[in-house]
């Protein structure tokens, strides 16, 4: 009897670091998202930053965006994104843009009806096309091409809930 309660003692303390260890982890990890519910964070480079989307990548058909932004996040009010696409010239079968999706729904369906152009198929040459986030509020950005196909299929899409700098 003795020796049980000891051992269940025992699986307890065990029990109890596992857990605390699998909060700090869990913590961590948060860190690392764009979906904080709470906006304010501390952080010490207060510099708006601008970012490539996709990096390397830039904006083309295929890469995943959505994924690309998880790992690239959390952005800030006042960074800006960087939208880089060959313009259409002889060789380039695949001209791209960038839209604005009103709400997650259409994000979802890539339903473009109530969507609104940011930038047309020759914006995105040379320096790029630059998108300031100014506005506390989601952002839902999609390629506009082929109706939706770039989008869907391409996966030509990612969403953004800039934070708020607290310092
Ligand atoms: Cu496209």
């Amino acid at each position: 009897m003795a020796s049980s309660l000891l051992f269940s003692g025992k699986l307890l303390v065990i029990l109890v670091v596992l857990v605390s260890t699998f909060a700090i982890g869990t913590m961590a990890n948060k860190e690392t998202t764009n979906w904080n519910w709470w906006p304010y964070r501390n952080h010490n480079a207060s510099q708006p930053k601008k970012v490539v989307v996709g990096g390397s990548e830039n904006w083309h058909f295929g890469f995943n965006y959505t994924d690309w932004a998880l790992k690239n996040g959390p952005f800030y009010l006042g960074d800006t994104l960087v939208f880089k696409y060959d313009p259409p010239n002889g060789t380039t079968t695949f001209p791209h843009s960038v839209y604005l999706l009103p709400h997650y729904w259409s994000f979802l369906k890539c339903d473009l009806k109530w969507a609104r152009k940011i930038a047309d198929v020759n914006q995105g040459g040379g320096e790029g096309f630059e998108f300031v986030l100014r506005w506390w509020q989601p952002y839902y950005f999609a390629c506009g091409e082929r109706n939706g196909f770039h989008c869907q299929n391409g996966t030509m899409k990612f969403p953004v809930m800039p934070l708020i700098h607290w310092d």
